[in-house]
């Protein structure tokens, strides 16, 4: 009986072990990933309104459900699709962001404010500034 709970405290310790390996190997990627500057997007939304980056930055759109995007210079303005390109913004036109995918675009090397959205979605802007 001893013998039994000692191999089971040993398992479970050898356990805790590979998760906490595992925990570490997770956190460091999710710390690399975070040093891009990403945007996530879920089924209709940008998750977040606006980002800021450096100028020379790229920004990385990341899909986290089945649902594409499509991104474009421009702004929804109640409920109209308004496309415009400001100087010194990248040329984003009709970027596919495919489901649980990401794409990358930029780089942004003007620094100014500029909006992109998604044409699918009504009311999916992302305002990007660039310092
Ligand atoms: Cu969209």
């Amino acid at each position: 009986m001893l013998k039994k709970l000692l191999f089971i405290s040993i398992l479970f310790s050898m356990l805790t072990f590979a998760f906490a390996a595992c925990g570490d190997a997770t956190s460091n990627t999710s710390a690399s990933n975070s040093s891009g500057s990403q945007v996530h997007m879920d089924s209709t939304t940008f998750i977040q309104p606006s980002i800021t980056i450096k100028k020379g930055e790229s920004l990385t759109l990341v899909s986290d459900t089945v649902t594409p995007h499509i991104i474009a210079n421009g702004t929804w303005d109640q409920g109209t699709a308004k496309p415009a390109k400001e100087s010194g913004a990248p040329e984003v036109k009709d970027v596919q962001v495919n489901g649980n995918s990401s794409t990358s675009i930029g780089p942004f090397n003007t620094a100014g404010t500029f909006k992109l959205y998604c044409t699918i979605h009504p009311g999916m802007n992302l305002t990007v500034t660039v310092q």
